[in-house]
């Protein structure tokens, strides 16, 4: 007890930057280690080891499977037999699976299941994927299969020397195995490892583990990691894989740590990292300027790294090791970034839309003490006139951090403070992780119920955390769903939650990589057990997911009871298709610039890797932000999709009037810009919740054609709005640099969401001013976006204002259009077309506004347009004078030129819910000579 005491102690009170020695590095990872000293040696081999038997060759009828085996040649009478199977996943992506044929009774694996666990891309991939046909299949030669699919790919198989090559437009755009880094280490025991070894193997750490902390893993499979290298052919910059701490375009790692893809709670984590950290998606993103993309799906969730070798000439190489599972990845070619995008969430899922309270603005900090304090800060907001939707509670609203209790001394009537943020519109969201202290309720309920994980016997597994001795809740078991969701429940009896007609109470899931502190590497054993008589190993990535799954689906049945709206939750950990049940955020960061600045590449790779739906802590969560960092760091934070102020617990208060002037006023307009631009907030969610694209849009895919684009990491647009943002994220600057990415298109400069007299054609980098007050943005020509400008206390009292539309005509022809999604904002009606989809145009004729309605029943648009702005109108539409404005084709409206330059129509009170025009009718140029 002493030491978890004197553990305990350090983890909160030491703060000296990351324990990197808790950590297990490439060389200190068994099968890490050995797959790198496989690459390196591989060369050494006379033969490769790996070849295709040609005459396994086995297809099903309706050319959907292609099985082959692959023989593992260990010696001249030793080979092993691996089973190859190819199949088609919504007709062009194409997956690989390898397996190794394992017998049902294995020596001292205890009751543990023997084969090699093949359900990641059960948890993973969605009902609704489909399996395709291939087109061709061209066996007539012995030494290879030729293979067509989908509209433009092919590939080519050789059986020896193993390779697979993708092509997309008969151009190759991947080779796997290019390197001849194909590994499998098939099973054997310890007494007959040596005649299962190759020659040029290393049999570092097969059987035990030499890192301190993990030392008595029993590893009772013995060695089983696989590993494999992906040649992308003409690409020079790959992204994704998140979650890391570094730059948007992946490093070079050929001489340094691999990118690490294990899910840990990296105790104040550094920048400039590959280290692993609380969540993993195993996607990876190649982009180049021919229109074409290829992404990597690698379904594995035990302990991965992948190494990155931009030292190659065909393109960058891949080396991905895992520690075992089966080998299994999907290939995705396709014409544009976006479109693979879209492809990997027809896969793994969307972003569900959520509500719009959650893409306001969420208050935060580790802890609101009591009742009073959350009602203190609720009602200060006001004063301030700062709009918020929800204040968060973290752990020690509840008893001794028994989750489901409340401490009753600092939170007497849950229920009244819920219905009092309700009044006005606001939400609570409730911490609820995933380790349960031994001794109350929910933990002897867990027990009895057997919805516990096990140690490597098979007893219940007892471990530390927040609460002291805990137990943690077996997710896996889809009876740990049933459970939270009785937890959850609406009934009259229970009172968690606040009673059975509370329904704006949302959740908060952390420590769930898990974080356990008296485990190795600050988590479970891998040779933990779990439902299924599976080890940790194998599902390790994933265990984060199936928490926040079972939390998810226990909240949307509680909401289906009664208002049928959408459950809000967040998660610390994160696994690929995390995104269909929780937004996430970047865990633990600093109060620190350079934090700051890292949020933007890593809120970029997340919605590259389709998790689009996060954001970082705002002001950073160690440590105290300068004034100036804390308002910088808002005027970056209103960018992220998921934006949350946070804070430790022995950090100073900072909610935003602490600061003072001029930086609380400061903050409060970039809160309120934010809170003005909802309406293209929504709308870009909207997409990406069925496109899946990402929320903060890097460059490059807007412009892939410009390599320019592909390493910056300070700008991003707003989705596909066409606003393009470019936030201050150094102390004391007094001017920036930005890039706009295309020189033939005009760029507005919209700074603080205000117009301008600037706007920039055919420069593709500018120096701008800045002040402190200062967010530089831009309007790309060619968009329109959508605004409400009244101040209202949270997102629900917004929902009748009127809109304004700010429109920036292209460069050629002073054209624009943009789109406006409108909804209930909360309910799950818009599946049955209760939404509606406003798409506007503008040229220098004039404006239109189309509705499309979802396709069932009807939604009712209740809210007018109020006012028009059309940037540089004098400008772009050739100086003839505007003489009037007529909307609807009858009624001449009030209008005004500002700045000399741009137009402003005052709208008379033109409902959103029926089509509108707007026409411009210029003062002829006889008439004016007239006048003249
Ligand atoms: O629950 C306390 C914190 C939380 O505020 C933070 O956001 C999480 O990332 N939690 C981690 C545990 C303690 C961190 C030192």
């Amino acid at each position: 007890m002493k030491v978890v005491v004197a553990f305990l102690a350090l983890y909160v009170t030491i703060a000296l930057g990351v324990k990197e020695e808790l950590f297990k590095k490439c060389h200190e990872n068994g099968f890490c280690h050995r797959n790198r000293h496989y690459g390196s040696h591989i060369l050494e081999a006379h033969d490769w080891p790996y070849r295709i038997n040609s005459t396994s060759l086995k297809t099903s009828a309706e050319t959907s499977h292609i099985w082959l085996e692959i023989l593992k040649t260990i010696s001249h009478d030793k080979e092993i037999v691996l089973d190859l199977q190819l199949s088609l996943l919504n007709d062009d992506n194409l997956r690989v699976q390898v397996n190794e044929r394992r017998s049902n009774d294995l020596k001292g694996v205890g009751s543990l299941t023997t084969h090699r666990f093949n359900g990641t891309g059960n948890w993973v991939l969605v009902d609704s994927v489909t399996e395709g046909k291939f087109k061709s299949i061209d066996a007539s030669l012995k030494e290879k299969l030729g293979l067509k699919y989908g509209k433009y790919h092919s590939a080519e198989l050789t059986y020896y020397p193993l390779t697979l090559k993708v092509y997309y437009k008969n151009q190759l755009q991947m080779t796997v195995n290019d390197k001849k880094f194909f590994n499998l280490e098939h099973y054997r025991t310890m007494e007959d490892n040596d005649m299962n070894m190759l020659p040029f193997e290393l049999d570092f750490d097969m059987f035990k583990d030499s890192f301190k902390d993990s030392s008595k893993d029993t590893i009772p499979f013995g060695p089983e990691s696989i590993g494999l290298d992906f040649t992308f052919n003409g690409y020079q910059h790959v992204y994704g894989i998140p979650e890391h701490a570094d730059s948007l375009s992946l490093r070079d790692t050929t001489n340094s740590e691999p990118y690490r893809l294990f899910n840990i709670d990296l105790f104040e984590y550094e920048v400039g990292s590959t280290m692993p950290m609380y969540g993993a998606i195993p996607f990876l993103l190649a982009v180049k300027p021919t229109k074409v993309a290829s992404g990597l799906f690698w379904l594995n969730s035990g302990d991965t790294f992948v190494d990155i070798d931009k030292t190659h000439l065909k393109g960058v190489s891949t080396h991905w090791m895992s520690e075992n599972g089966i080998i299994d990845f999907i290939i995705l070619v396709k014409e544009s970034p976006e479109a693979i995008n879209k492809a990997y969430g027809e896969l793994s899922g969307f972003t569900p839309l959520p509500q719009l309270f959650a893409l306001g603005y969420h208050q935060c900090r580790w802890n609101y003490n009591d009742q009073e304090d959350v009602l203190q800060v609720h009602e200060n907001m006001d004063k301030y006139q700062i709009p918020y939707d929800t204040i968060w509670l973290d752990i020690e609203y509840a008893d001794s951090k028994k989750y489901f209790t409340w401490n009753k001394k600092t939170f007497p009537d849950p229920r009244k403070m819920m219905l009092e943020l309700d009044r006005t519109g606001r939400n609570l969201v409730i911490i609820v992780d995933p380790h349960f202290k031994t001794g109350y309720f929910v933990s002897n309920e867990l027990m009895k119920q057997d919805l516990c994980v096990k140690d490597n016997e098979n007893k219940i597994l007892k471990a530390h955390c927040w609460p002291g001795e805990s137990v943690y809740i077996d997710s896996l078991n889809p009876k740990a769903t049933e459970y939270l969701t009785s937890k959850y429940q609406m009934s009259s009896k229970n009172t968690f939650m606040g009673g059975d007609d509370i329904t704006n109470v949302h959740l908060w899931n952390d420590m769930n990589e898990p974080s356990v502190f008296d485990g190795p590497e600050t988590t479970f054993f891998k040779d933990t057990i779990h439902y299924g008589r599976w080890e940790h190993r194998s599902i390790h990535n994933m265990y984060g997911m199936s928490y926040h799954n079972a939390t998810f689906h226990a909240l949307t049945n509680r909401l289906a009871q009664s208002s049928r709206n959408r459950p809000f939750v967040l998660t610390r950990s994160f696994f690929a298709g995390s995104q269909r049940t929780a937004a996430m955020w970047t865990g633990d960061n600093m109060s620190k610039w350079e934090y700051l600045k890292a949020s933007i590449p890593m809120n970029m790779n997340q919605g590259i890797a389709g998790m689009p739906f996060s954001g970082s802590d705002v002001g950073g969560f160690f440590g105290n932000p300068s004034k100036e960092l804390l308002t910088r760091w808002y005027q970056t934070g209103i960018w992220y999709a998921f934006f949350r102020a946070h804070a430790h617990i022995d950090s100073r208060r900072r909610e935003p009037w602490i600061a003072g002037e001029p930086y609380t006023s400061i903050i409060r307009n970039a809160i309120r810009l934010r809170y003005r631009l909802l309406p293209t907030i929504y709308t870009t969610m909207q997409r990406t919740s069925v496109e899946g694209v990402p929320f903060m849009r890097p460059l490059f895919y807007s412009y892939p054609g410009n390599l320019d684009t592909y390493e910056i990491e300070n700008e991003f647009y707003l989705g596909n709005s066409g606003l393009l943002i470019a936030p201050v994220l150094e102390e004391g600057v007094k001017e920036i640099i930005i890039v706009l990415p295309n020189v033939k298109e005009i760029y507005y400069d919209y700074t603080n969401g205000k117009m301008s007299l600037e706007s920039y054609y055919g420069k593709s980098q500018i120096i701008k001013q800045v002040t402190l007050e200062d967010i530089p943005m831009f309007l790309e020509g060619g968009s329109i976006i959508t605004e409400k400008q009244r101040y209202r206390r949270s997102s629900k009292l917004m929902i009748n204002d009127p809109y304004t539309l700010i429109i920036a005509p292209n460069h050629d022809q002073g054209k624009a259009s943009g789109q406006l999604y409108i909804d209930d904002y909360e309910t799950y009606d818009y599946q049955n077309g209760k939404s509606a989809m406003i798409e506007f145009e503008a040229s220098d004729k004039g404006i239109s506004s189309t509705l499309i309605r979802g396709e069932g029943e009807e939604f009712k648009v209740t809210n007018h347009v109020e006012k028009v702005i059309v940037l540089n109108f004098t400008k772009q539409y050739d100086a003839k004078p505007l003489k009037q404005v007529v909307v609807n084709k009858q009624q001449v409206v009030e209008f005004e030129i500002v700045h000399n330059n741009h137009l402003v129509i005052k709208m008379p009170n033109t409902p959103m819910s029926q089509n509108w025009t707007i026409e411009y009718e210029y003062v002829e140029s006889s008439s004016l000579h007239d006048e003249l």
